[in-house]
Parts: C-alpha cells; structure tokens; sequence
C-alpha cells in the first residue's frame, strides 16, 4: 500500500492486545509505531511493526504471558517498565507531533497500563497533541470487562490529553459482517481516518487544491478541542449517490463510532470525497448549516474539506466531532461498572462471611455485656435531624437493591447511590449522611 504524506508528524503507541493490533494497522499505512504488550505471543503475530519497537513489559512479574485481564497487574508492568518504554520512544521521536495511543479499556495490559504512560506523555511531550484512542467493549464481554472500562477511563478523563477519541465495539452490532473481521474493521477505519485527515490537510493536497481544503492548522484545532470525540462515516455503493442520505449517516448516530452526544461538540469537522458532479455545494451547506444550528456551541469550531475527483468510483464522507462533553455510553459504562463492582466486592465479602461462621466463633459477641446493636442505636438517636427542601421533580429513583438505592438529580445532573448500611443511610452524591437525597429517599421508603 503506497504510504501517503501526512500533515502532522505522528506517533502511534499501541498497548496491549487491541491497541498493539491497532498501532499495527497504523503501521500498514505508513505511521510510525511502537506495541507495548505485556503479551509476548501478541505481539509476535504483528505484522507491520519493526521487531525493535514491540516492548514487552513487565516480564519479571509475569513472564511474557500477559496479565489475565486484570488492570492493577497492567499499571504495575507499565510504572515497572516505563524507563525501558520511554527510551524506545526517544529513539522513535523526531519531533513528534502527534501521539495517537490506542488500547482497549476492557482488558488488562491496556487499561492499566495506558493511563499511566498517557500522564508521562502529556509532561514529557507538553508541546504535542496527545490523543488516547479509547477502544470500549462490547456489553457482552462481562461484568469484569465492564468494571475495567469503568476503572480505566475514570483515570484516563482526569489527564491533560487533547482528546479521547472512542471507538465502541458495541459498534459491531449494528453492522452486518462475519465476527472475524469485525474487529479488523474498526481496527482498519480508524487508521484509515486519521491518514485520510492527516493526508488530505498535507502540503502534498492542499499546495494544490483551490477553495475547500482542511489544512495542517485546521486539524491541530479539530484534535485539540478537548473532551470525547469520535469519527463517522459513510460511503455510497457506486457513483450514483443520493448524498443527502450519505450525509445524513454521518452526521447521526449510526454513522458514528461512538455514542456521543453530538449537540455539545465544540468542534466539527467534514470532509466530502467523490467525482465533482455528485459533490452538490447546496446539499453539503445545507446539512452543515443543519448541524450547526443543532450544536449547543453556536461558536463551535466548524471546518470543511471538499475534495472532487473525477478518478473515484464512490463518495465519502468523513466527519470528526470533538470536545464533546456527554457520552451516554461512558456514562452507561460507569454505572455498570460501579453496580459490577458492588456485587463482585459482595460476593467476595459473602464468601469471607461464611468461611468466619464455619472456622471461628466470635466469643466476645457472645459474652459481651454492652451488645453493639444498642450502642449504635444510641449514636444515630443523638444525631439532631435536619430539615432538607426537596424538590421531588427533581430528584428520581432509578433502582433499588437490599442496601442500595440508584437515584438521579436533575439539578445537579448527576446519578449516585444512597447506601444503607446497618440501617443508616450514605448518600455518594454529598458524602453525607444526612442530606436531602437521604431525606428523599428514607420517606419514599
Ligand atoms: N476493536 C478491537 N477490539 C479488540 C481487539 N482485540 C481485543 N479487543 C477488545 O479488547 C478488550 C480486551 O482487551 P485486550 O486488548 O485484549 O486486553 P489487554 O490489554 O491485552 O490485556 P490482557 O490480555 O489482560 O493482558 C475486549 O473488549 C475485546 O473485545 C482488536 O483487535 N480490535
Ligand atoms: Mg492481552
């Protein structure tokens, strides 16, 4: 495949299994790129990669044999190894301006792993984009796939990073392609993405394009811009295009790679490829005029590329929306994973539970002449209640466990649990055991 000039001069760090297979697709197109793995038989099956930049980390504790998806192990080999990581960097690095780091959240090696390299990057290359590519799992992969997600991108969100980029597995359900290849596919397109962007905003195109180019500096701002962003897509069978539908796809949600909410992008950007008379200006205004007038951001940064070429058989439409705020799959993410948590945390709790009532007896409960029941009683009694407002339209119950209680409030916009706990209730929203969640909650009880 000819590689083709980029705009940006970019890195590319895979970690882990996902991340390694992407950074080598990467590498398919020409990027320069590193796999990081704490995998060693992962990272033989590459392809594209040179031998000198597949880094096995951790091998001490884990012996080449990866870390059975467990993210704690991921962070302990990369903190471990990161000297051995940087200094291959270094070799790699001339002028790097762009860091793209894909991995997958769910896993182990990635999702431990890569939040801490992201934090070491974003000192070390202060000047440069830094890009986390974000790969979410799919619903079915599992509690603890779940709860790792949920652990990683709670790191990854609280770094200084340009942009995280997603791309959700969960995408796969709503195309129609064999389970081999579905991977390979999200893995293909969004290489193939960021070299059609880093590509057509090159000197080698826009020195000899007229009029709608998307340029070097056009494409610092659309990465930089913050917050989530993703990628969505479209392409017409033949040259008969019905356009507005092409657009439609990639401005909605089933074109995207990621459930983002769109509305609060700060910063959009669109990209049309196909032989000029299929590429009707008044169509392509009109849709952005469109989207721009959904976006929340009415001083969002909004670029376009048009690109007519009469040598190509289809259309494509390319858009990338960044600096998005609200991800309701993120937010779907955390909540499964918190609720995952408890209930792995529980099970594990219920087994030391039983073990203690078959191995020992509490002899001093049982001989105790100040029972601890009372003594708490006696506590919550001296506690002064406090009077709460409490607004029910704002506030919702949104589930109910024995010792939990999942509620919403719209004011602050947040969803939180209030405990129960020997029959006290702790609400997580204030730290507090007496708040109006907890008023709300004990009455509707
Ligand atoms: N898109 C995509 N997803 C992948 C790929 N390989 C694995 N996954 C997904 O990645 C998650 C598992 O992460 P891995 O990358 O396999 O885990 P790891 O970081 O290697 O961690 P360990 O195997 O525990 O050391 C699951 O959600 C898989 O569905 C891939 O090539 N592409
Ligand atoms: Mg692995």
């Amino acid at each position: 495949m000819p590689v083709r000039s980029k705009s940006l001069n970019t890195l590319v760090i895979g970690i882990g299994q996902c991340g390694s297979n992407i950074a080598d697709t990467f590498a398919e197109l020409g990027f320069k790129a590193i796999a990081i793995n704490t995998a060693e038989g992962d990272l033989r099956l590459l392809s594209n990669i040179p031998n000198n930049r597949r880094i096995v980390i951790g091998r001490d504790r884990f012996h080449g044999g990866g870390v059975g998806g467990n993210p704690s192990n991921g962070r302990t080999a990369m903190e471990n190894d990161l000297d051995k990581v940087l200094d291959v960097i270094e070799e790699v690095n001339h002028n790097i301006e762009l860091v793209i780091i894909p991995y997958a959240t769910g896993g182990g090696t990635g999702s431990g792993g890569a939040p801490v390299l992201i934090e070491k990057l974003t000192e070390k290359f202060s000047d440069s984009l830094i890009i986390p590519l974000a790969v979410l799992p799919l619903p079915e992969d599992g509690a603890t796939t779940i709860v790792n997600s949920a652990y990683s991108l709670s790191k990854l969100v609280k770094l200084d990073t340009s942009c995280i980029f997603l791309a959700d597995n969960d995408w796969i359900r709503r195309s129609d392609m064999p389970i081999d290849e579905t991977y390979d596919r999200i893995n293909k397109s969004m290489a193939k993405y960021f070299d059609d962007i880093l590509y057509l905003s090159s000197k080698e195109v826009v020195s000899n394009k007229k009029g709608d180019v998307l340029d070097r500096g056009d494409v610092i701002n659309l990465l930089s811009a913050g917050a989530y962003g993703t990628f969505g897509y479209a392409k017409s069978k033949n040259k008969e295009v019905a356009l507005e539908a092409l657009l439609d796809k990639a401005l909605s949600p089933s074109g995207l790679y990621a459930d983002l909410d769109i509305r609060l992008a700060n910063a959009f950007g669109l990209i049309c490829r196909g032989p000029s008379n299929a590429l009707r200006a008044s169509t392509i205004f009109n849709k952005i005029r469109e989207m721009v007038l959904k976006l929340e951001n009415k001083s969002a940064y909004i670029r376009r590329g048009v690109y007519p070429n009469d040598s190509l058989q289809n259309v494509e439409i390319l858009t990338i929306f960044t600096g998005v705020t609200r991800s309701p799959r993120i937010q779907e993410i955390i909540r499964q994973g918190k609720l995952a948590y408890e209930e792995i945390i529980n099970a594990k709790q219920k087994r030391v539970e039983e073990t203690l009532l078959a191995d020992e007896f509490d002899l001093d409960a049982v001989y105790s002449r100040k029972p601890k029941a009372i003594s708490i009683k006696e506590e919550i009694v001296e506690e002064l209640p406090t009077v709460h407002k409490i607004d029910l339209d704002t506030i919702e119950i949104l589930d109910k466990f024995e010792n939990r209680i999942i509620i919403q409030d719209r004011t602050i916009g947040r969803i939180g649990d209030v405990y129960i706990v020997k029959g006290e209730y702790f609400c997580e929203l204030c730290n507090s055991k007496d708040c109006k969640h907890i008023e709300f909650v004990s009455n509707m009880n």
